[in-house]
């Protein structure tokens, strides 16, 4: 990708054009989770018929704040617990750019969490991937939001007292209009998955299990893990709200006994966006805020094409 393209006209899209051509090979230990994030984004990319030049992706800080600088589109790897203001003003400006933001469950569970229920509340148009490997991993290994009650760690020698968050049923309750589970050992269901959590409307949330072979031994590694839509056991109604709770209610109870549910668990296709709520009261124009230099001919001009292309 040349930086500042013109918009690319449509065409068959590979997923090795997301991989970076002059930057460093990731630093990631061995085996971390974090590579099954990078690959599977890379494969849903080709699926949803994005270029690099559409595409923005906005990190926290952490080990997962490192994925937008071995992913080839433009990025900003903001500050901890930051990325969804940052992402949100982005998408506010320029709605045809597709809108992706990451960080750990330290970012966006903990320092971020404020931002987290109220980016879902508005329903801003965007990916937001957690990637959950249940401690602070960059840091070296602290106790995070998701660890679970008795983890110990150098910060909770003794080991937590306290019961870990429960991310679907509080990005449900905060009002996101698509909320999933995956795992890094499941790639084809994770590509699957954040291709759809790109194609949707609104607030997408996928919750990811990354597993962190250095600092997190005690960890599971995820599997065996139950895709819920595959399983007669446990296949619940997606768009229904009441159904959904229990589902996650039910996945999160079970992940620390070693039964790793993952899957779609809500999907609300009716709830209108944050810009378009806006734009029903008079309060945001149409036309794109942002505007963006494209060739010689047009220079700088409103991304009016980015958001024909994509609408
Ligand atoms: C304001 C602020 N507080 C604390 C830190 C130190 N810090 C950097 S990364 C991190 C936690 C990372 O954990 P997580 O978000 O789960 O990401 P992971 O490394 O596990 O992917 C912390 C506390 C910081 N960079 N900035
Ligand atoms: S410390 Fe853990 S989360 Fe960070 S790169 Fe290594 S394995 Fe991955
Ligand atoms: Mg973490």
């Amino acid at each position: 990708m040349s930086a500042f393209n013109a918009i690319g006209a449509d065409r068959e899209i590979e997923d090795e054009e997301f991989t970076p051509g002059i930057e460093p090979q990731p630093t990631w230990c061995p085996g971390c989770g974090d590579f099954g994030v990078l690959n599977a984004l890379k494969q849903a990319m080709p699926k949803v018929g994005r270029n690099p030049d559409e595409v923005a992706v906005f990190t926290g800080i952490g080990c997962s704040g490192k994925l937008n600088s071995y992913f080839e589109s433009y990025g900003f790897h903001t500050i901890h617990g930051r990325s969804l203001p940052v992402a949100r003003a982005a998408k506010l400006a320029n709605p045809g750019v597709e809108v992706i933001a990451a960080g750990g469950d330290g970012d966006g569970y903990g320092i971020g969490g404020n931002h987290f229920i109220h980016t879902a509340r508005e329903n801003h148009d965007m990916t937001y991937i957690v990637f959950n490997n249940e401690i602070f991993g960059l840091t070296k290994g602290q106790t995070s939001p998701t660890s679970p009650k008795g983890h110990k760690s150098k910060t909770q020698p003794s080991g937590s007292a306290k019961d870990p968050i429960r991310p679907l049923t509080l990005s449900l309750s905060a009002g996101a209009s698509y909320i999933a589970r995956t795992a890094a050992v499941n790639p084809n269901q994770a590509a699957e998955i954040l291709a759809e959590a790109i194609q949707h409307d609104g607030f997408a949330h996928v919750d990811f299990l990354t597993q962190c072979p250095t600092w997190n031994k005690d960890a599971k590694q995820y599997v065996p893990y139950t895709d819920i839509q595959d399983s007669d056991e446990y296949g619940h109604d997606i768009n229904d709200r009441a159904e959904a709770a229990e589902a996650m209610y039910d996945a999160e109870s079970k992940l620390h006994e070693g039964e790793i549910l993952t899957g779609r668990f809500y999907v609300d296709d009716e709830r209108p966006s944050y810009t378009e709520e806006k734009q029903a009261i008079g309060e945001m124009p149409e036309q794109p805020l942002a505007e963006r230099y494209f060739d010689e001919d047009t220079e700088w001009d409103r991304s009016y094409q980015l958001l024909e292309k994509h609408k």
